[in-house]
């Protein structure tokens, strides 16, 4: 199949096509370049909702029942789960299959895990493409749930138009949570396990904590609490998300400054991977790169200089 006739099958909603196009998408940028020229005029009418947080915090278990109440109300959902922690994604498509269990085969509901692509990165560019087919394929909600751990997932939760911050009743979490620098990134935040002592406490804690951020938008991010567990709170939180988004895109916000600050984060991360694949790929510097690796771990070079080597190659 050609990548016109593929790009064709996704917009149109077929879904071994979007899970292929997922697939080169999350191989590298030269397959990906020809599919998502032909998705990205058809995408932005999906809303995309990033939802981060500590290891289990219950994202997952958010997730799963957030899907389930858009399916309610007649909505296709995309789900894509980014998990770094698993290189060869074998955990992952555990996790999907058991998620398929809980939601059904449905052809409403799309599941796809992220996993990392190695050490050259390229995770958020591909998360980010695999969120534009799911828009460009006619779902009505796409959620990204990534670990609220480590500089790529915070950028990936950024793209969303709604982000959500899921923090657990105890400091600790919150803790976590700040020091991972996601607190400024949340447009609305969860207070999951509401079923577990201290929320009150984590509740003022928060909003504390709140007061002290300053947003450009003059948004004050609600805070919702919910039992995933028990299905409890879960239009609460549909209600927060739906509340961010009708205020960001309202007339006065527009939204404007965030597409173009979005736009350019992927302009820059494109690049760089562009950049980074054609530098590897030439005169064998790839494969040069441990030995490299290794004359600067024993001193016998200075980064700089093998980079400036690398580049000569050209
Ligand atoms: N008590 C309680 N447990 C929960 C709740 N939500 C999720 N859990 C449990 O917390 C664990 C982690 O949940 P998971 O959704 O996998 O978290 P994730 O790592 O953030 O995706 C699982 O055992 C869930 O059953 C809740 O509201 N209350
Ligand atoms: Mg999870």
């Amino acid at each position: 199949m050609s990548h016109a006739e593929l790009a064709e099958k996704v917009l149109a909603g077929e879904v071994r096509s979007i899970a292929r196009a997922i697939t080169l998408v999350e191989n590298g940028s030269d397959s990906a370049a020809d599919i998502m020229k032909s998705v990205y005029p058809k995408t932005g009418n999906a809303l995309v909702i990033g939802i981060t947080g500590s290891p289990g915090a219950g994202k997952s278990s958010l997730v799963d029942k957030l899907a389930l109440y858009y399916k309610e109300k007649g909505e296709k959902i995309g789900i894509i789960a980014v998990d770094p922690s698993s290189p060869f994604s074998g955990g992952a498509i555990l996790g999907d299959r058991i998620r398929m269990a809980t939601l059904g085969l449905d052809k409403n509901v799309f599941i796809r895990s992220m996993a990392t692509r190695g050490n050259l990165g390229g995770l958020s560019r591909a998360t980010v493409d695999a969120v534009a087919i799911l828009d460009a394929a006619g779902y009505d909600k796409v959620i990204v749930e990534t670990v609220g751990v480590g500089q790529d997932e915070v950028e990936i939760v950024k793209t969303a138009d709604v982000s959500v911050v899921v923090l657990v009743p105890g400091m600790g979490d919150d803790i976590q949570a700040i020091k991972a620098g996601i607190m400024e990134i949340g447009d609305v935040f969860v207070i999951n396990k509401a079923d577990r002592e201290g929320v009150l406490r984590t509740q003022k804690e928060l909003e504390a904590l709140l007061t002290l951020a300053h947003r450009p938008d003059m948004w004050n991010p609600p805070i919702v609490k919910t039992i995933a567990t028990e299905n409890k709170g879960i239009e609460d939180l549909a209600a927060a998300v739906a509340g961010y988004h009708s205020f960001s895109t309202s007339e006065e916000n527009a939204g404007h400054k965030r597409k173009e600050a979005i736009a350019k984060w992927r302009l820059i991360e494109l690049l760089r991977e562009r950049l980074l694949t054609d530098a590897l790929r030439k005169n064998g510097t790839e494969d040069r790169l441990s030995e490299l690796a290794r004359e600067i771990a024993e001193k016998k070079l200075d980064p700089y200089s093998a980079v400036e080597e690398i580049i000569g190659n050209q």
